[in-house]
């Protein structure tokens, strides 16, 4: 039995893994995760019971039930490099004996479901809308420092989009990732699907020009006039979601991205009233959840 060292999995004084600061009692086989620490309570606030709350640094943690279906609710933080975190200290809690540093000898899968915010690109996307990402490319480096395999269908779409950004200088080694196909089918009919762009920054990664000159100006037209061979588009950006479903694949996790479409940037228009429209897609998505 291979024991992993004290410095590759870093455990806290009371036996908790050391960023979210967590026991494996402490969380259910179902996580929701979300960037903002505030929207943690807002998606805690729709269970029936909470049991637990726990925090440190920006991973705040609330289990709790709706009817008999346990629930566990965490933020992440901006950005890739928090997913790594996240989702191998997710991973370790539910596969990990963290006394005897082993692994345990039969792995579990859990479900984990972003409900993030994002901007759309293509025009016909209406702002305060519900999208699933039923895939995601990188634009971050993060499954760059993992082992992954894409089936034929995803890497020739891997390619093809590779392929579209070399016509810009942009020199980046896009990554690709499926959904969890699982959840795709048991909670991919609340909301239309598209394939998501992660960004590794919220303002000239995602085209976004204020003072610092962008490198690539035409960056939204670029990814908008993405057209794969079987007709599918880029249809919104965030900065997540491909790492969730690279890390939540290798770990073999199932994982699902709901984005509410807070913006258009093709169409410049941005919600009026984007904490009550958070509001509805969360109570949505936990009813549904709930069924399941
Ligand atoms: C940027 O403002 C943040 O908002 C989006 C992006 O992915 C990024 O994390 O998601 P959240 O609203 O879930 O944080």
């Amino acid at each position: 039995m291979e024991r992993i060292s004290e410095t590759d999995l870093i455990l806290n004084d009371d036996g908790s893994i050391y960023h979210l600061n967590l026991l494996p009692e402490d969380i259910s086989d179902t996580i929701i995760l979300v960037g903002d620490p505030d929207r943690v309570p807002k998606v805690s606030r729709f269970f029936d019971t909470i049991e637990f709350k726990k925090g440190k640094r920006e991973f705040i943690t609330h289990t709790g039930r709706i009817g008999s279906k346990r629930l566990t609710v965490i933020s992440t933080g901006i950005g890739t490099d928090n997913i790594d975190i996240v989702l191998n200290e997710l991973d370790a809690l539910v596969n990990i004996d963290l006394r005897t540093r082993s692994i345990h000898p039969q792995l579990r899968s859990i479900d984990i479901i972003r409900i993030g915010t994002s901007g759309a690109v293509q025009p016909d996307i209406p702002i305060d809308s519900l999208l699933i990402s039923s895939g995601a490319f990188g634009f971050d480096v993060l499954m760059h420092f993992y082992e992954h395999q894409l089936n034929e269908k995803d890497g020739q779409l891997l390619q093809e989009f590779h392929k579209h950004t070399t016509h810009s200088h942009l020199n980046l080694k896009p990554y690709y990732a499926p959904a969890g196909k699982k959840l795709l089918k048991q909670l991919g009919n609340i909301a239309s699907h598209g394939i998501t762009l992660t960004a590794p920054g919220f303002y000239s990664p995602q085209g976004r020009q204020v003072r610092a000159k962008s490198s690539t100006p035409n960056l939204l037209s670029l990814l908008s006039s993405f057209k794969s061979s079987n007709g599918s588009l880029i249809t919104n950006l965030e900065m997540e979601t491909a790492g969730i479903y690279g890390l939540a694949a290798c770990l073999g996790h199932q994982a699902l991205s709901f984005n509410v479409i807070l913006a258009n940037r093709s169409t410049n228009q941005f919600s009026n009233n984007p904490l009550n429209v958070m509001d509805h897609f969360i109570e949505l998505i936990l009813n549904t959840i709930a069924k399941t």
